[in-house]
């Protein structure tokens, strides 16, 4: 331990504490704008400085060693000035068009404006006009850009993506794709990570709204909606509600306020993944398939898998994922139970990703060149859309989701979490194998937020290796213990972003980026207690479930099943 004296409060810290984590113990507040701990921590910014009795200059206190005997100021009337300096330097190259910026009342840059008081305008106003690139779903707005160089060292050092880089000297330095090309050509998995960690308004996801407001303006159309699960839980955030709070029943009378004709639920195609997953790892283990079956459920992941990983696409699962199989049904199935004509049926998603708005475009998921899923919003976009709609959100009362494809089970929301579709795999798997209603529901070493996890489970004699990664870098390091053959699973489960579906780049942006860990876990909490209070919490207890096999798919792995619900990716 050292002893050191923070704005006159005495404290002691770890040895090899940095100033700014010793000013976080003592209770004092010091400004950053790049900092993010663990990830990114190049002290480049400078906005931490503060002031060392006795040392020469200002300190930037997120990379400077906390010493011995050491007397800090942390709000000198110096320190408060070269702040304000570095806040006007910065201002005088961003475009200041706080009122229009998505980031508006969100943005790390605005708060310390606000903070330090900056009024002055002295600086020419910056132009405006950089063409935004909208092709795919990441759009970078270069005039909004701080240089921080936190979505760099996310996409390369947590996602070991390397889709962006800081590239030119001086005034020219500039955060930009290899060759400057589209972000959506290259290799980025539009996983939105960059996204979430972004202090301003230079990421941000394609706007679709205005997509889903044509098509429920459109007397013709006939508007489905579902949402995934993680929705659920983080939607709240957005209109102040405590981080975490289940708001399912609030959401389904939001969008039938907001004029969806139906409201179902992603869970519903989640359970329906479960079906034809579980039935295609049995299929594999029991005919000398190729193992380990990966899941191919989260979309970054599949483009990450492209690119990296070419080799294991035979180990992809050939299931669509959630939403696409979700989108499949609500365009053959749903119309032919509702009388309804299947071109006239427009499928929106509300998703936690941004990665989703890629998948619902790709080729090979349209079925007689009919798309799945015709328009994606994020949580963000769709509380957008509330606030737009003067829906008094925290006023509604609960709505429940509507009948044939909007009931799910325990099993189908706790996909949201890391962990979540191997548990609801495994729930289905060892009743299929036991010919039993097991009790065994919960299987708590898939659980947890830690970057992998394996666990050998035994099902009646069956002892089945699983692995679960989140976040594409920890993918990559499991990945590479099977090609080097220090590793043999049978099954594997891959969601692109650190901590699963809860943390996904479409979720409410965090001001304060250090709380990032101790949201996911509330995040994750609540939809698990979700699934203890469900009535059913397996796949195949779901009602619809058995319904729709019953009369339209016949059986998991059937010729309808693989017509519409699985798929092939190729390199
Ligand atoms: Fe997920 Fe999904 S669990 S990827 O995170 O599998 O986005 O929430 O909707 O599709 O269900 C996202 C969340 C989904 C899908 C499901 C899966
Ligand atoms: Fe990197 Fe993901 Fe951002 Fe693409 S979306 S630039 S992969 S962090």
């Amino acid at each position: 331990k050292i002893n050191l004296t923070i704005d006159g409060i005495d404290i002691s810290v770890a040895k090899g504490s940095t100033i700014l984590q010793a000013a976080k113990e003592a209770k004092v507040d010091i400004p950053t704008l790049c900092f993010l701990q663990g990830v990114h921590e190049p002290g480049s910014c400078r906005i931490c400085v503060v002031e060392v009795e006795g040392w020469r200059g200002l300190q930037p206190a997120c990379v400077t060693k906390a010493e011995e005997g050491i007397v800090v100021k942390t709000s000198s009337r110096l320190v408060r000035e070269t702040r304000r300096d570095i806040l006007e330097l910065i201002l005088a190259n961003h475009n200041r068009e706080c009122l229009s910026c998505k980031r508006n009342q969100k943005c790390e840059l605005q708060k310390l404006a606000e903070d330090f008081g900056i009024d002055s305008n002295y600086y020419e106003k910056k132009g405006t006009c950089v063409e935004l690139d909208q092709s795919g779903p990441v759009v970078r707005d270069t005039s909004k850009c701080v240089l921080c160089g936190r979505c760099v060292s996310v996409c390369s050092n947590i996602q070991k993506v390397n889709a962006i880089d800081l590239a030119y000297r001086g005034p020219n330095t500039s955060v930009t794709t290899p060759y400057e090309q589209s972000l959506s050509l290259r290799s980025c998995i539009n996983c939105g990570q960059c996204i979430k960690v972004c202090p301003v308004g230079a990421l941000q996801e394609r706007d679709d709204t205005e997509k889903v407001w044509k098509a429920l303006e459109d007397p013709e159309l006939h508007v489905v909606v579902q949402t995934a699960p993680a929705v659920r839980v983080a939607l709240g955030e957005e209109f102040g509600l405590p981080v975490g709070t289940n708001v399912k029943g609030k959401m389904v009378t939001a969008l039938k306020r907001l004029g969806f004709n139906k409201i179902f639920d992603t869970t519903f195609g989640a359970d329906l993944t479960i079906m034809e997953e579980g039935t295609e790892l049995l299929h594999r283990i029991n005919n000398g398939g190729k193992l380990p079956l990966i899941t191919s459920c989260s979309p970054g992941w599949v483009k990450f898998c492209e690119h990296n990983y070419s080799d294991f696409l035979d180990n992809l699962s050939s299931c669509r994922s959630p939403q696409q199989m979700f989108g499949a049904v609500a365009k053959s199935y749903y119309p032919q139970k509702a009388g309804l004509d299947a071109n006239k049926v427009f499928v929106v998603s509300v998703m936690p990703c941004t990665a989703k708005k890629f998948e619902a475009d790709r080729e090979e998921l349209k079925i007689n060149g009919l798309k799945d899923v015709d328009a994606v919003i994020t949580t963000r976009e769709l509380a957008k859309m509330i606030k737009q709609a003067g829906i008094n959100f925290n006023e509604l009362s609960d709505s429940y989701y509507d009948e044939l494809l909007g009931t799910s089970t325990g099993a189908g929301v706790i996909f949201a979490n890391t962990g979540g579709v191997m548990e609801a795999a495994l729930r289905t798997v060892a009743d299929i194998l036991t010919g039993e209603d097991l009790q065994t529901i919960e299987y708590h070493e898939v659980r947890g937020l830690e970057g992998t996890k394996e666990a050998t489970v035994n099902i009646n004699g069956m002892e089945l290796n699983v692995a679960i990664a989140h976040g594409t870098g920890n993918a990559a390091k499991l990945l590479d213990t099977i090609r080097e053959g220090k590793a043999d699973y049978h099954f594997i489960e891959v969601m692109a972003c650190p901590g699963g579906c809860i943390n996904g780049g479409g979720q409410p942006i965090l001001m304060d980026k250090s709380k990032t860990q101790e949201v996911n876990q509330l995040r994750a909490a609540s939809i698990y207690s979700l699934d203890r209070t469900a009535v059913k919490r397996k796949s195949h207890d779901n009602p619809e479930i058995k319904k729709i096999y019953a009369e339209f798919l016949d059986k998991p792995g059937s010729s309808k099943a693989h017509q519409l619900l699985h798929t092939h990716y190729i390199a």
